[in-house]
């Protein structure tokens, strides 16, 4: 849904995605690979105006990983820091099998991510079958996880209202739109239009986009009324062109400074819970 007459003064809920299964030391040496590392960049992006962390865990070598244990240290360090909301990816890195992208679920995170369809991901391809977002769906309502439909293209939205019909996906329905994935949808404000439109009546939305397109699509997202804004490290390695960001609380400082500008009030944990449809703490 588009907000027909503007956003003004609805909260903005700052999700930050402080480590992928993507960008390395290499591309940055802020990216954070341990439990502490991750933690600490999370409770610091808290401090900035995140309210949601969207979780990839790494050995400690940077690989990405799906161990339950590293979710599960991450998640408690987390929450001995800071009361911001926890959410896995279920994603976790191409050429994952299923039960590594579900590691993350036994450690008890506030949501989960899922994926309801494939797609290409710059020369690779990022593959979920129907039956795997079945299983993930399965395990996460086990455990009383929220799930956010991480949706990388137009087709991705229709196949979750099927999904949702099937019984397989409860309401509310909770999606991430995502922009820029060479072979997916295009950071383009058309794009944004179609999928937003195509987001049904109850349900939130928010905007990711990956690399120097993404303060334009946040911007468009938080005008025509998204829920939430993601930033972080896994989204994009600089802060500016030509300019690496030094932490996840920088890229957290500009989205909020983005939301002050367009006049949309940065959530705390407790209105992103309210905003979501999430249980208390
Ligand atoms: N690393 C990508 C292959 C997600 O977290 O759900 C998958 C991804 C999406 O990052
Ligand atoms: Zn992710």
């Amino acid at each position: 849904m588009i907000a027909e007459h503007g956003a003004e003064g609805r909260p903005a809920v700052i999700v930050v995605a402080p480590t992928g299964a993507e960008a390395t030391r290499e591309d940055n040496p802020a990216v954070p690979y341990t439990p502490e590392e991750i933690a600490n960049e999370v409770i610091a992006a808290r401090e900035a105006g995140a309210a949601v962390a969207h979780l990839h865990v790494r050995e400690p070598d940077g690989t990405p990983s799906g161990d339950p244990e590293l979710f599960r240290e991450t998640i408690e360090r987390i929450r001995a820091g800071c009361d911001i909301v926890t959410m896995v990816s279920t994603g976790g890195a191409l050429g994952m099998s299923i039960s590594e992208r579900a590691g993350g679920l036994a450690a008890g995170p506030d949501m989960a991510g899922i994926e309801t369809g494939s797609t290409n991901f710059g020369e690779d391809l990022f593959p979920t079958t129907p039956e795997q977002t079945r299983e993930i769906a399965r395990l996460a309502g086990e455990r009383g996880i929220a799930l956010e439909v991480e949706a990388f293209d137009l087709g991705h939205i229709d196949a979750a209202l099927r999904f949702r019909e099937e019984g397989v996906l409860p309401d509310p329905l909770r999606f991430n739109l995502v922009f820029g994935v060479p072979g997916a949808a295009a950071p383009t404000h058309r794009n944004l239009a179609a999928m937003a439109a195509a987001v049904p009546e109850g349900a939130t939305w928010g905007v990711t986009a990956v690399g120097r397109h993404q303060p334009r699509m946040l911007a468009l997202g938080a005008l025509m009324g998204a829920t939430c804004l993601r930033t972080g490290l896994e989204d994009g390695v600089y802060l500016e062109r030509g300019v690496l960001a030094d932490s996840n609380a920088a890229l957290v400082r500009k989205v909020a400074e983005l939301c002050a500008t367009l006049r949309r009030p940065v959530a705390t944990p407790g209105q992103a819970r309210e905003l979501l449809g999430l249980g208390a703490a």
